[in-house]
């Protein structure tokens, strides 16, 4: 059994404490009736995220934006969505947040802006414009027949190639998203200035830091190489290995993180693709002076198919064993620090992806879930609905329900005749779909959930009337308030778990995710099935110490698992879930 090293007061930091709760300001609530969520409207539910536990707020994007990719296309840095608000709304959120003693995270889109952004207009108008190098142009490539095709292979995000034609200058754009979101050309220092000056911008005005979009993508493999062919089925591949993880980029984010630490301002990095710990250890180790935390995707990633994100793919709880063990111990015996999600505005449910959304099932699977995540180590964040364990849209959507552009474009790419991919692909998306985390946040049983007293954007899910804020905020046993005992959970004993070492129990067996934390504060046990079905679970030799005292401090059932003892078989129940302390 591996000794706990004792903590190095140095180590302490509020971020590592602290929870965020994420809120998607589209679909959070309405306060004007034009079925848009809004800044008055969160600030209109301060006390309900306040009861839940959590310290620090993360807006997705609030600021101007033509909504391409729902404000992930930015076009003014220091304005707000007009549908959102006000920069007066925006105040007085801070206002509020820090009135109730919690803080305000922006989310920071600078891989790219929209196509609407003023530089980006300027830079399109002419090749000598002043703003043309702040995007990344290139001459197409001819083939023998004296055909244009664009610079390299890469594929954008969003289907087809990550280069748009721009017919004047005869030249290509890169988007790795939509075409109406150009790359910044980071190798430009005015570029880097922008971004200061915009960072500097929102924490003078109070926000306590940032979230950042994509942040590994900034720094490019400066010959823009084509990538290796991974997917022969389409002319573009993933060329990941060619910027997520560029020559530069920690250059970039140490930068950042120092302007950052004159504020004492909270990070995380979204990095998707990387899966090297070392790499990410470069951006989150303790004397690196960078980002705080990560987002790796190595999870979240974990059922996407041999084709991609909307391919059919399997899963094991090995898998999840294996990934979650892999960065729990490697950041606690590397001075690093993990941003722990299950949920996002980017990925389906946790209940219906990872546990069962019957509804029977949905709020043992939300507490089970809850247990499997909060009692792990690093800051975790609670994505608006999940605490009320929301699950993904109806098996029936039609594609006409959804708005995503990512689930959009790669329906239009479908060809016409073929029904079988198609009735295949909307199974994909009611799976993986990111508009399943962005229907309304189900409030109560009035109209529209409470959310809107008009038509929302998008569907709300019709079981608000018995899954909604008001009715779990009254009920004790609630998967609400199982979130809120976690949290406190977790600062009153944040010594062992927040600081605490994490290691696997019964690895091996197939439904049961067990893991144990220790140290010289004391040990915890958690035991989390992941199945919907009773299983037999043999309590192990190596918690024998933990067992001789201690009992369930929380569990999904009720009575609980009473004393165990190393060696007894036990029967857990479907989903059933427990912290033994
Ligand atoms: O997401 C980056 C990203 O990797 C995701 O688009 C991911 O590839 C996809 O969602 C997998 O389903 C960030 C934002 O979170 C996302 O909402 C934006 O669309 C994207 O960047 C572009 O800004
Ligand atoms: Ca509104």
């Amino acid at each position: 059994m591996q000794m706990p090293h004792k903590i190095d007061n140095r180590k302490r930091a509020w971020w590592k404490e602290s929870s965020v709760y994420q809120i998607y300001p589209a679909s959070f609530k309405d306060s004007n009736g034009d079925g848009i969520g809004d800044l008055k409207g969160i600030l209109s539910q301060l006390d309900y995220i306040q009861k839940l536990g959590v310290d620090i707020v993360w807006l997705n994007p609030i600021f101007k934006s033509p909504q391409i990719d729902m404000g992930y296309d930015i076009s003014d840095y220091y304005s707000i969505h007009e549908p959102y608000g006000t920069i007066d709304d925006v105040d007085a959120l801070i206002q509020g947040l820090h009135y109730r003693g919690m803080k305000l995270v922006l989310d920071l889109v600078v891989n790219h802006t929209s196509d609407q952004h003023p530089w980006f207009v300027n830079a399109r108008s002419s090749p000598s414009s002043e703003y043309r190098d702040f995007y990344i142009w290139k001459k197409p490539r001819y083939d023998e027949n004296g055909q244009r095709h664009p610079p390299n292979n890469w594929a954008s995000y969003f289907g087809g190639s990550a280069w748009e034609y721009d017919e004047p200058s005869g030249e290509y754009y890169l988007h790795l998203f939509a075409k109406e979101q150009p790359d910044l050309n980071w190798e430009n220092p005015r570029v880097r200035e922008e971004v200061y000056k915009i960072i500097r911008f929102w924490l003078d005005r109070g926000a306590d830091g940032y979230r950042m979009d994509v942040i590994n993508f900034i720094s490019k493999h400066p010959d823009f190489p084509d990538a290796p062919i991974k997917n022969a089925a389409s002319k573009w591949q993933n060329a990941s290995e060619y910027y997520s993880h560029g020559p530069r980029l920690h250059e970039y984010l140490h930068d950042i993180g120092m302007i950052l630490k004159e504020y004492d301002a909270f990070s995380v990095g979204e990095m998707p693709e990387v899966k090297d710990t070392n790499e990410i250890l470069k951006a989150v180790g303790f004397d690196r002076e960078e980002l705080n935390m990560i987002f790796h995707f190595e999870l979240v990633d974990i059922d996407h198919g041999p084709g991609g994100k909307f391919t059919a793919g399997n899963w094991q709880l090995g898998d999840m064993k294996r990934i979650v063990s892999k960065w729990q111990t490697f950041m606690y015996e590397n001075d690093g620090w993990n941003a722990l999600y299950l949920e996002n505005h980017d990925q389906p449910r946790s209940i219906s992806r990872f546990a069962s959304d019957l509804p029977e099932h949905r709020v043992l699977s939300a507490k089970m879930l809850a247990t499997f995540l909060g009692f792990q180590s690093g800051t975790v964040f609670v994505y608006q609905g999940q605490e009320l364990g929301m699950p993904n849209v109806p098996w029936d959507w039609t594609i006409e329900k959804y708005r995503d552009i990512e689930t959009l474009n790669h329906w239009k790419e479908i060809p016409g005749t073929q029904t079988s991919l198609h009735e295949a692909s909307l199974r994909e998306y009611r799976l993986k779909g990111r508009d399943n985390a962005r229907t309304p946040m189900q409030w109560d049983t009035s109209p529209n959930a409470g959310f809107s007293t008009s038509d929302p954007w998008i569907p709300v899910h019709e079981d608000f009337h018995t899954l909604n804020a008001a009715m779990q905020v009254k009920d004790p046993e609630s998967a609400y308030h199982y979130w809120s005992r976690v949290l406190s959970l977790r600062k009153k004993f944040k010594d062992i778990i927040v600081y605490g070492s994490f290691a696997l129990v019964s690895p091996e067996h197939p439904e049961v995710f067990a893991y144990v934390r220790r140290s010289e504060d004391g040990n915890a046990l958690v035991v989390c099935n992941f199945s919907p079905r009773p299983v037999q679970w043999t309590v192990p030799e190596d918690v024998s110490d933990l067992l001789k005292e201690g009992r369930v401090v929380l569990s999904n059932y009720s009575p609980s698992c009473d004393g165990l003892r190393a060696g007894q078989s036990v029967t857990l129940r479907p989903l059933e879930a427990f912290f033994w302390l």
